[in-house]
C-alpha cells in the first residue's frame, strides 16, 4: 500500500456537494481508502503565476485528502479522472471553471516527469489552497519555509469535509 495525497477543487455548480461526493468516490473502491481529510477552504481562483485570474473566475472550494491505495500511480490518476468525468467535468480551455478537479500531489516518494503524470505535482508549492490543507492533515509533508512562501494568498478555512451519510445524502 502507498500513501497518496489528492487535492480537490471545484468552482462551478454545487462545489460543496462535489467535494463530498468525490471524497466518497475515492473511498469506494476495494483498492483505496481515505485515511485523512482536511477542512474545506474557500479561495479566489488563481492563474499559473499565482495571481487572481483575469477575467475573473468564481471562487473555489478546495480540500486535500490522504489515501491508502494498492493502485499504481497511473491507475490512481485514471481512477481520479473517471471520478472527475462522472462529476460532469468539461475542459473547454485550460484553467476553465470546473465542477471537479482532482490533482495527485504526491504518490509515496515517487518522482515522475511524464506530462500526463508529473510528481510531485509541479504547481503545488506555489498554492496556499494546496499547502494549508495538506499541512493540516500531514504537517510533515510541508516545511515552514514552504508555508511562509504562500502566506500572502487569500484563503478562508470553512467547515470539515463531511463524509456522505446514508441518512442525509
Ligand atoms: N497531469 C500531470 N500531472 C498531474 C498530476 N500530478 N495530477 C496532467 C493530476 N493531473 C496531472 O489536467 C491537465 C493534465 O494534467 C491531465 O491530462 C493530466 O494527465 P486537467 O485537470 O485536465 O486540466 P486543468 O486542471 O485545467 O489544468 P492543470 O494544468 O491541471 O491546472 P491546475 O494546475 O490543476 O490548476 N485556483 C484556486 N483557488 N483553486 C484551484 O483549485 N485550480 C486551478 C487548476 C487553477 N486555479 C485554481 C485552482
Ligand atoms: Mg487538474
Amino acid at each position: 500500500m502507498v500513501t497518496a495525497y489528492v487535492a480537490l477543487g471545484a468552482n462551478l455548480g454545487d462545489a460543496h456537494a462535489a467535494l463530498r461526493r468525490a471524497r466518497a468516490a475515492l473511498d469506494s473502491g476495494a483498492h483505496s481508502r481515505v485515511i485523512a481529510c482536511s477542512h474545506i477552504y474557500k479561495t479566489p481562483a488563481l492563474g499559473d503565476d499565482g495571481v487572481p485570474m483575469d477575467p475573473p473566475s468564481p471562487d473555489y472550494l478546495n480540500a486535500v485528502l490522504a489515501l491508502e491505495t494498492s493502485l499504481s500511480a497511473q491507475d490512481l490518476l485514471g481512477f481520479m479522472q473517471a471520478i472527475e468525468n462522472a462529476a460532469g467535468r468539461q475542459r473547454p480551455y485550460r484553467l476553465a471553471p470546473r465542477t471537479l478537479d482532482l490533482d495527485l500531489l504526491r504518490f509515496g516518494s515517487l518522482q515522475s516527469k511524464q506530462p500526463n503524470l508529473t510528481l510531485p505535482h509541479p504547481r503545488m508549492l506555489s498554492r496556499a489552497f494546496v499547502l494549508l490543507p495538506l499541512a493540516e492533515i500531514a504537517p510533515e509533508q510541508v516545511t515552514p519555509a514552504e508555508l511562509a512562501a504562500v502566506q500572502g494568498q487569500l484563503i478562508q478555512r470553512l467547515g470539515p469535509l463531511e463524509p456522505l451519510t446514508a441518512a442525509k445524502d
